[in-house]
């Protein structure tokens, strides 16, 4: 027995990964349906062994259909996901629409699965933005142990991040600079290639982006409102993998150690962390992993319970198509019972 699941945003760097990890996960399936935009419609695109051809979204009737894997953007979520709701399937949203909705989870599973309950009330789960959801895998276990005061977060934040156009971009300019070409900032506000944008998403009144404000308010309703958390997210000149350097404050004591023993046993964590051997996880290094690697852990010196440390991970996986898998798999098992 299994499930019939449509993903929206078929053709997209996240709408294919999903479809990658429902087949690598052995997710129980009886039918994948891959949705788009009418403007995709015929294509094809592959589910493990199988090429389905990509449906109009605009027409579909959701009507038997045990979940849908929102990846078509905020807008495509806003209106299609309530509709796919009413008709009765659970809606997986990977877009910021929803997420700061009080009557939709948040969900992030190795950190709050029992908040998944309160999918009920609007047939609607979402994922957060991929900056947070490894960052929150970070430090939800040492916050258990420790309580976290406050987190000093800057970003390293691939193209990919910023959908398939903004990967071309990167590549044809630096291409093209070999060549000096004049480098035409289309996707990103600046030159991508060679070079580094403190600006992700757009500004808001209080001068932060919204990426950055995104990072503050999810971690605050996954992890635990009383965090203080501030960012700097940049995006840099990389296709895949966001990188993270993280400054933890506890209320408790907390060493190093302590938080490298602490996350070696936590779900969803690697730690990878010895200096002397280039002991260290980089973008390049996690691609297509599930993990969110962790490094370079080491005291603040200059806080009473305080560590620095770097994470990493696939942000069209952990923090994207895995983590809706993954809410997907939690769903099943523990309220809908019907996968083996
Ligand atoms: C980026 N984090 O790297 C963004 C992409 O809210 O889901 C995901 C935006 C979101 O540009």
């Amino acid at each position: 027995m299994g499930y019939r699941v449509a993903v929206v945003g078929a053709t997209g760097n996240v709408g294919r990964e999903m479809m990658n990890i429902l087949d690598e996960r052995q997710f129980p399936v009886t039918e994948v349906i891959a949705l788009a935009s009418k403007r995709s419609v015929g294509r094809e695109v592959t589910f493990g062994e199988k090429t389905l051809k990509v449906q109009a979204l605009d027409d579909f009737n959701f009507t038997g259909i045990d979940f849908a894997l929102f990846s078509a953007g905020g807008s495509v979520s806003a209106k299609f996901g309530p509709i796919a709701a009413a008709q009765g399937c659970i809606v997986i949203d990977n877009s910021s629409h929803f997420r700061m909705d009080p009557d939709v989870p948040l969900i992030v599973p190795e950190v709050n699965p029992q908040d998944a309950a309160g999918y009920v009330k609007k047939n609607i789960i979402a994922n957060p933005n991929c900056s947070t959801a490894q960052l929150v895998v970070t430090l939800k276990p040492l916050h258990d142990i420790a309580k976290i005061k406050r987190v000093v977060v800057s970003t390293y934040q691939s193209t990919s991040g910023a959908g398939n156009e903004a990967m071309d971009e990167l590549f044809s300019q630096t291409k093209g600079i070999f060549v000096n070409d004049e480098p035409t900032p289309s996707k990103f506000t600046k030159q991508i290639a060679f070079n580094v944008i403190p600006h992700i998403d757009v500004f808001m009144d209080d001068r932060y982006t919204k990426e950055e404000w995104k990072m503050v308010v999810e971690t605050k309703k996954i992890v635990d409102p009383t965090i203080k958390l501030t960012a700097t997210c940049v995006r840099v000149p990389t296709f895949v993998g966001h990188a993270e350097s993280v400054n933890i404050e506890f209320e408790n004591e907390l060493s190093a150690d302590d938080a490298r023993r602490i996350l070696r046993e936590a779900p969803g964590i690697l730690v990878v962390d010895n200096p002397e051997e280039n002991g260290y996880v980089t973008p390049v290094e996690c691609v297509g992993d599930y993990a969110t690697f962790v490094s370079r852990i080491r005291d603040d010196a200059t806080a009473e319970h305080g560590i620095n440390l770097w994470c990493v991970s696939d942000n069209l996986r952990k923090g994207a198509a895995l983590n809706t898998v993954q809410i997907a798999e939690l769903v099943g098992r523990e309220y809908l019972k019907k996968a083996a």
